[in-house]
């Protein structure tokens, strides 16, 4: 079984995005389930979802990656015994940083024995937005950056050229060795280059030691 985790700032089409590449992934022959914690879109989502035949699973209560670990875990065991997903692509909060849920999925391997795979994270950007965000949340989205496998720019059908290299010199600027992909969850660009990202490699970002320095570094703790 694989997990794969995407951050991404409100908005940056996360929820969107994921709909599209779980049916591309379900297409590939895949079982697909999907955790998100976004209460506010889960019945929208659902909808989306159920018609391509996908398990919702709900975590409850806010950000998965801080507040309900332990709920994670059971989560992830539910939908192992009852689903038997290959694959369970997770929408923590958007401001969210991948580290917390990267937590949250070693402990569900150590506690519930599971065989589990940690498919490359990909941090979303909203390439219509990331000028502001920088300015009024840099520090957050530049960690999401740092600690993703690969970056997605995405909505670039509302994008001019110019505007998407903007947008990779920024991530660039923020990370040197950061993989980037360009997208659109509307016309479905970049999502099959996603889901081959997904199911053929591994996040090279789960080191402990990495993280807990990118941690500090952050956020000095
Ligand atoms: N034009 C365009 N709109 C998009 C694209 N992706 C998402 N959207 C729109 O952007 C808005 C936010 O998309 P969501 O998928 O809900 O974003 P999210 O990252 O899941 O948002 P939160 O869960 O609230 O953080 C919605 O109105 C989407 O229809 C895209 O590639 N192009
Ligand atoms: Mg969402």
């Amino acid at each position: 079984m694989r997990i794969a985790q995407v951050t991404g700032f409100l908005g940056s089409g996360k929820t969107t995005f994921l709909t599209k590449l779980a049916a591309e992934i379900m297409e590939r022959g895949h079982k697909v389930a999907i955790i998100v914690n976004d209460v506010g879109h889960i019945n929208v989502d659902q909808k989306v979802m159920s018609s391509h035949g996908l398990t919702v699973k709900e975590v409850a209560g806010g950000c998965i990656c801080c507040e309900v670990q332990g709920t994670f875990t059971t989560t992830v065991v539910n939908l192992h015994i009852g689903h038997k997903p290959d694959v369970i692509l997770v929408e923590p909060s958007g401001v969210a940083i991948p580290w917390g849920l990267k937590q949250a999925v070693a402990d569900a391997v150590k506690n519930s024995g599971l065989d589990i795979v940690h498919s490359p994270i990909v941090t979303f950007i909203d390439c219509t937005a990331i000028e502001e965000q920088m300015a009024f949340v840099g520090r957050l989205i530049s960690t999401q950056i740092r600690e993703a496998d690969a970056v997605m720019i995405n909505k670039i059908d509302l994008c001019t050229e110019d505007e998407i290299n903007k947008c990779i010199d920024m991530i660039k600027k923020t990370d040197g060795s950061a993989n980037i992909m360009i997208g659109s969850a509307v016309t479905s660009d970049g999502v099959k280059e996603m889901a081959d990202l997904i199911l053929n490699n591994t996040s090279k970002r789960y080191d402990e030691a990495i993280e807990k320095g990118l941690f500090k570094e952050q956020y000095g703790g």
